[in-house]
């Protein structure tokens, strides 16, 4: 299912990379002389100008992977809005107007409401978590996230016991996206999650990607990014969560219910009805990419395996 994938790096592309990781090895140099300056610890949100995110809090669990350049990861993408080509998301997206945006809480929740994205930024501090992303279709990389545990976004707007699922709406805007026009799917693009799953502290809500805001072909303003799922249910460009009793309808399931169940989960053992789910080829990495062995849950598995006790996987795909 694969195909071939060759970037060749232009120079101006580079620098997010480059700075990235001197941005890095600066910092385990700080760590490990105890010069971790107060700043870095912790600060509000807030998104200047130039997209920059300061001041982000190194998540420790970070894969040590080393991450796809910020060319692979911005022009290898899947965005139907903006077209089926993994190229058109880039060519495509410039359109999306992601500022001013808000976002819709509605159903089981006490605090429901509509709020801007500087009301959803506000409380959080940002961390950066390096976590490998996984795709139904077989390629894989490795992607340094920036964002909050959705947990701590979600319990603001205070779900009730009844709110059993989540859903995510993305925007479906015709005049901003050319795709839209396009039966591909049902739109708006939805997906969903179980409540548990929603809270999991693996489970980001995504501002950023390489330090700066998310580009527009990635879900800017905010995207969802499950790390032990298939990448379908990292819902991008997120303009309504809505919380419910019962399981949600989510865009592949509805298409094509017998290869996209609800779960999701990265599963090697359970073959897409029309390939393997047992390899995966590891893009934009540079000299050690290639194709490597799919783990269970993506790698994740002592994290969230508790999650799905008692659960036939097989049957709850
Ligand atoms: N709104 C929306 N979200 C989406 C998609 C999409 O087509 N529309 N594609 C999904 C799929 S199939 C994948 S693999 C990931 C791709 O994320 P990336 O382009 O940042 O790698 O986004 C997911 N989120
Ligand atoms: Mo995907």
């Amino acid at each position: 299912m694969s195909k071939p994938f060759d970037i060749g790096i232009k120079p101006s592309e580079i620098t997010p990379e480059a700075v990235f990781l001197r941005r890095r090895t600066l910092l385990a140099a700080a760590v490990a002389c105890g010069l971790l300056p107060r700043a870095f610890t912790a600060a509000a949100a807030t998104i200047p100008a130039d997209g920059a995110l300061k001041d982000l809090k190194e998540w420790p669990d970070s894969t040590t992977e080393k991450p796809a350049s910020f060319q692979a990861v911005t022009t290898y993408n899947n965005f139907y809005e903006f077209g089926t080509d993994k190229g058109d998301p880039a060519a495509n997206a410039g359109t999306l107007k992601p500022s001013p945006w808000s976002v819709q809480v509605t159903g089981e929740a006490g605090k429901p409401g509509t709020f801007t994205l500087e009301d959803i930024l506000k409380p959080h501090t940002l961390e950066e978590r390096i976590y490998r992303h996984r795709c139904v279709e077989a390629w894989s990389m490795v992607i340094p996230w920036v964002g909050f545990q959705l947990a701590d976004l979600l319990k603001r707007f205070e779900p009730t016991s009844r709110a059993k699922y989540v859903q995510f709406f993305t925007l479906a805007d015709r005049a901003q996206m050319p795709g839209i026009r396009y039966p591909v799917l049902d739109w708006p693009y939805r997906e969903g999650l179980t409540i548990e799953e929603a809270m999991h502290p693996l489970t980001l809500a995504t501002v950023g990607l390489y330090g700066k805001v998310l580009p527009n072909q990635s879900g800017a303003p905010l995207r969802i990014v499950i790390p032990w799922k298939y990448g379908f249910k990292g819902a991008k460009s997120v303009v309504r969560i809505h919380f419910l009793e019962r399981q949600p309808e989510t865009s592949w399931n509805m298409a094509a219910p017998r290869e996209y169940g609800f779960y999701s989960n990265v599963n090697p053992n359970r073959p897409h009805p029309r390939w393997s789910q047992a390899m995966e080829r590891r893009l934009g990495g540079g000299l050690f990419s290639g194709t490597i062995a799919t783990k269970i849950f993506n790698g994740y598995g002592e994290q969230v395996a508790q999650l799905y006790q008692g659960l036939d996987l097989s049957k709850n795909y």
